[in-house]
């Protein structure tokens, strides 16, 4: 049986997307205080990191919005926790709006990898990959994530282990080490 379509075509810019923000059901903030153990250093507990506005998923595509913070805790530069996706067959692809960003990437069996992102580029992160962005920019790094609805979030393994890389400054430039 045929069922009318709910939804209307939507266009995301780099202009336009606080309106999707404002559309969004789902707003969740991160602060040092929520991220202990995650940095190398502690950070202050008051200090938003980063903000995460999801969207109601529609059909098989759910999308958010991270809004990540400039700035860094010691060295390192701010970031998300990270997590794998529990469903071992669901990537993501994350498009850049604004700023100036790394997507720390790795494998269960410890395989890493990075994207650098600006405004324009697309990082795909491929089934199996656990997923970190890191604002290595002067401003907010913005950027929107499409993940399939079964996706589902293992934040469990990256906090028992960590990643293996980390984005640190050293002479005044961001450095994966
Ligand atoms: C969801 C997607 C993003 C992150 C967001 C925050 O699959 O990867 O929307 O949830 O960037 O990162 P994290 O690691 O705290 O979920
Ligand atoms: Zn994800």
């Amino acid at each position: 049986m045929m069922t009318k379509p709910k939804y209307w075509p939507t266009v995301i810019t780099s202009d336009n997307y606080p309106e999707f923000m404002a559309r969004c059901s789902g707003r969740m903030v991160r602060k040092g205080q929520d991220m202990a153990g995650y940095f190398l250093e502690k950070p202050n507990p008051e200090t938003v990191i980063y903000e995460v506005y999801e969207a109601e998923c529609i059909g098989n595509n759910c999308s958010a919005i991270t809004i990540l913070k400039p700035g860094k805790v010691g060295k390192e530069y701010y970031m998300t926790k990270g997590h794998f996706h529990e469903d071992d067959e669901s990537g993501e692809t994350y498009f850049c709006l604004k700023g100036r960003g790394i997507v720390i990437m790795q494998t269960r069996d410890g395989r890493t990898d990075e994207v650098w992102l600006v405004p324009g580029t697309v990082a795909c992160i491929p089934p199996g990959w656990a997923h970190r962005t890191v604002n290595v920019g002067k401003e907010d790094f913005v950027m929107l994530a499409i993940f399939p609805v079964n996706a589902g979030h293992d934040y469990k393994s990256i906090e028992k282990s960590g990643f293996i890389k980390r984005v640190i400054e050293k002479n005044g430039k961001p450095q994966v080490i």
